[in-house]
């Protein structure tokens, strides 16, 4: 598979979207992920309750029609979303997976337990606590000062500001993830 260490994200796409698919067959027969098969398909071990609860919302999010499983429509959709979309989309997916209780607004709390529980994940050290960095982001961001994020002021705020985009971008991306899945296929064939 010489041709498949082109690294743009396109060409890695058309590439290895056949072996995406047969991964998740191989791993997941019935073509229904639970949330216990999704941690597992992703090598997700002995999380703690945070990253735990973390990807218990991630697998949510990415179960769009609700009914508890993850399908393989919904596994492409949410690969590509991660490999592929806009800033845009991404942000309005990150709002929603932030937004843990749904209530429509991003809370100190929410935003502190997604970049705790992304942090132990990834397990990078960051030269700023994560408390600091959900103040400088309220800080910024919290324009009517009500110590919620709602969706304008997350849209808005995240894209006006290089930093913060980059930061989330980086830091709160599933990178880590994918690349987990991606040496797996590269293992396998
Ligand atoms: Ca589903
Ligand atoms: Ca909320
Ligand atoms: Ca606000």
């Amino acid at each position: 598979m010489g041709n498949c260490n082109n690294s743009t994200v396109e060409e890695l796409q058309a590439c290895e979207s056949h072996q995406w698919y047969r991964k998740f067959m191989t791993e997941c027969p019935s073509g229904l992920l639970t949330f216990y098969e999704f941690k597992k398909f992703f090598g997700l071990r002995n999380l703690s309750e945070t990253s735990n609860a973390y990807i218990e919302t991630m697998f949510t999010t990415f179960d769009m029609n609700n009914d508890g499983f993850i399908d393989f429509m919904e596994y492409v959709a949410a690969l590509s979303l991660v490999l592929k979309g806009g800033v845009q989309q991404k942000l309005r997916w990150y709002f929603k997976l932030y937004d843990i209780d749904g209530s429509g607004c991003i809370d100190r709390e929410e935003l502190l337990l997604i970049i705790k529980s992304i942090r132990a994940i990834n397990g990078v050290s960051h030269e700023m606590s994560a408390d600091d960095f959900a103040n400088m982001v309220f800080d910024k961001i919290d324009i009517n000062g009500d110590g919620e994020l709602s969706y304008e002021e997350f849209m808005e705020g995240v894209q006006n500001d290089e930093m913060l985009l980059k930061t989330l971008t980086e830091s709160l991306d599933l990178t880590h993830i994918v690349q987990k899945i991606q040496g797996e296929i590269r293992a396998n064939t």
